[in-house]
């Protein structure tokens, strides 16, 4: 990388975000997502991120941000983001800093980190009652290191640990009632390609104190393996066919943002994707395909 181009990074607005991604791939759903949320929280902002694909983003000392960036091993960030809250209020106390340049402290990571590796740590810092974002970009893999499944692996996604007829023989655990269940201030689910109901929720988010979540599922070409070019359709059909459910908890009671109608068959959705490809190819599976809806069924017959 030469100066001018490192130089040229430096001066970038947040808008220029996507094009920043100089270490990304093309389509990628997190960074889609973080340029959402980069978007409405803007500048005052420090981001305390987990190993993963976006912490390609940190190209030391520069980054397309604005604000700060604090990498942190994998199951660590929620501990990170405590100590840089606490930094924030002593400096705030002490009058070494005024309190309108205060920052908004957001913890960035994968699923594997969120789902699995920093669930610890999460847990310890929603007991506390840390004022914090999480933003989880979930793209249902150990994406950085070549989608090894994690637990947010969809059930029967051929994985690099999973291969096979079956594919991933578990079922994607459910971070948003794992989280709700610590009865924090606020959980949303969200992707980037509803970006209204997305900066809706992370708008809301912002204006609130305490733990705070939003997983936004993050459809990723190479890991999920399907063109670039498809990776808003593939979003809009995660919501259309009730895969990727959006919804959100405030108080104790699960709203949900959208419910699909008609919900078209989860098979719309699968069949974009070479990672459920064996399900369709070269005999379909259709016991596999047949459990996936009915699990999507299930669920939604039980939304009000
Ligand atoms: C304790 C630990 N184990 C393994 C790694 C290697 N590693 C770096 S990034 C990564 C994948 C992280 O997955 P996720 O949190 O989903 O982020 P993504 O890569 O999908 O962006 C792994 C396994 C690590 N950094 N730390
Ligand atoms: S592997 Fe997936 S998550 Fe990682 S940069 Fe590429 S598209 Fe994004
Ligand atoms: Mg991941």
């Amino acid at each position: 990388m030469n100066d001018d181009f490192i130089k040229s990074l430096k001066d970038m607005p947040s808008a220029h975000l996507l094009g920043a991604g100089v270490a990304m791939c093309a389509g990628c759903g997190g960074l889609q997502a973080l340029k959402e949320v980069y978007d409405v929280l803007g500048k005052n902002t420090v981001f305390v991120n987990a190993a993963g694909c976006l912490t390609l983003l940190a190209i030391y000392p520069f980054t397309p941000f604005r604000g700060s960036w604090l990498y942190t091993a994998m199951a660590s960030a929620p501990a990170g983001a405590q100590g840089v809250r606490d930094a924030l209020d002593i400096l705030i106390e002490k009058k070494r800093m005024p309190p309108e340049e205060d920052l908004d402290v957001v913890v960035l990571t994968g699923d594997g980190a969120a789902y699995g590796m920093g669930l610890s740590a999460t847990s310890g810092a929603i007991d506390r009652g840390l004022d914090f974002l999480y933003l989880c970009y979930d793209n249902e893999g150990f994406a950085n290191t070549g989608q090894q499944y994690s637990a947010a692996t969809p059930h029967g996604a051929r994985t690099a640990t999973s291969a096979g007829r079956q594919g991933y023989p578990g079922y994607k655990k459910d971070l948003f009632d794992i989280w709700a269940a610590n009865r924090p201030s606020y959980v949303a689910t969200a992707i980037a390609a509803e970006p209204l109901d997305f900066a809706r929720k992370v708008s809301k988010a912002k204006e609130m104190k305490g733990p705070r979540l939003v997983i936004a599922l993050a459809p990723c070409p190479p890991g999920w393996i399907f063109d670039p070019s498809q990776g808003p359709e593939i979003g809009r059909l995660a919501v259309r066919t009730g895969a990727w459910p959006l919804k959100e908890y405030v108080d104790g009671k699960v709203t949900h943002t959208h419910i699909p109608h008609p919900r078209i068959p989860v098979e719309e959705y699968l069949k974009l994707q070479g990672r459920f490809d064996h399900l369709f190819r070269p005999k379909r599976n259709e016991a596999m395909l047949a459990d996936i809806q009915a699990r999507i069924d299930a669920y939604w017959a039980g939304v009000a």
